[in-house]
């Protein structure tokens, strides 16, 4: 296989047997592929996902409105193993007809309420709890940023991230492309940096917690080994506030939750109540 010599055919075709990264899990069509319902919890949140950077956004602004009092944010978090394909199962696809994580279904209400999309659902939590989402002409900053990272985290992730950790040829081109909009979006963010103590201005919001487990994970050369071919040392403004967010107690947690890898200190494969922290990590439980 050389990209130099490939010709399109008139009608692309699905090859099943296709050995690529995630071929196993990708498909051209949506929709469930087997029949599984979603365990419910006994709280008001019910959060099916995994700890990809995706899926931390969510747990951290969790664990950031249980820090703050706020008691309707108790959660039971699912691990939902992307890798044997468990987010086609019927119950998850009826929560998010996307099948990616995270989903998260507010049973809080008279009628369960699914939000999908990890932006969909900061803000979901952001509006329900009156928190980390500020008012008038911040607010609308505030949102310009999240939605600036839900368009940019696929160009890092799905771009770069696919074509310089994953494809099984090294395409210069595809390289070139992306590395240069991912340096781009890191010299963004320095400069916005450079200005401001958050993202969106003086205060810690969404749209902090919504960029800091992708560009966090790639400077911090914790996402496709990346950092020294990135020369993510120069951000010097973002890794301050990388350092800065990395510290916060709920942070810490958050990037806990629903993580079938790493150390197993770090390792809370499902979340039901906070005392998991300190009583049901894999250390503990598979030591
Ligand atoms: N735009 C979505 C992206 C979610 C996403 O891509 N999730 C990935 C993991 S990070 C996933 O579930 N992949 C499984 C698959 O593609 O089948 C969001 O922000 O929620």
């Amino acid at each position: 296989m050389t990209d130099d010599t490939y010709e399109p055919p008139k009608v692309w075709k699905w090859n099943p047997d296709n050995q690529q990264a995630f071929a196993n899990i990708n498909r051209p069509t949506a929709g469930a592929q087997q029949e599984k319902e979603l365990p419910v919890g006994k709280h008001p949140l019910q959060l099916y996902s995994l700890a990809t950077p995706n899926g931390v956004k969510v747990t951290i602004m969790l664990e950031e409105l249980l820090a703050k009092g706020h008691d309707g944010a108790e959660y039971d978090a699912w691990l939902v193993n992307i890798g044997d394909g468990s987010q086609f199962g019927s119950g998850f696809v009826a929560a998010n007809p996307n099948s990616k994580i995270p989903v998260l279904v507010d049973r809080s209400g008279d009628s369960p309420v699914r939000v999908f999309e990890s932006g969909a659902i900061l803000l979901h939590l952001a509006e329900k709890f009156g928190e980390f989402i500020p008012d008038g002409d911040a607010r609308t900053e505030c949102l310009s940023w999240l939605f600036w990272q839900m368009g940019a985290a696929p160009l890092l992730g799905g771009g770069f991230g696919h074509f310089y950790a994953y494809a099984p040829i090294k395409i210069e081109y595809a390289i070139d492309r992306y590395t240069m909009e991912v340096k781009r979006q890191l010299d963004l963010l320095d400069k916005n940096l450079a200005e401001r103590q958050y993202i969106c201005g003086d205060s810690y919001t969404i749209a902090d917690m919504a960029i800091w487990p992708w560009y966090g994970a790639v400077v911090r050369n914790l996402a496709y080994e990346a950092a020294e071919f990135l020369e993510a040392e120069t951000y010097t403004n973002l890794i301050r506030w990388i350092d800065e967010v990395g510290e916060r107690a709920p942070v810490k947690r958050g990037q806990m939750v629903n993580r079938p890898f790493g150390d197993k200190s770090m390792q809370l494969l499902e979340r039901h109540d906070a005392s998991d922290f300190e009583l049901r990590t894999q250390d503990i439980l598979d030591p």
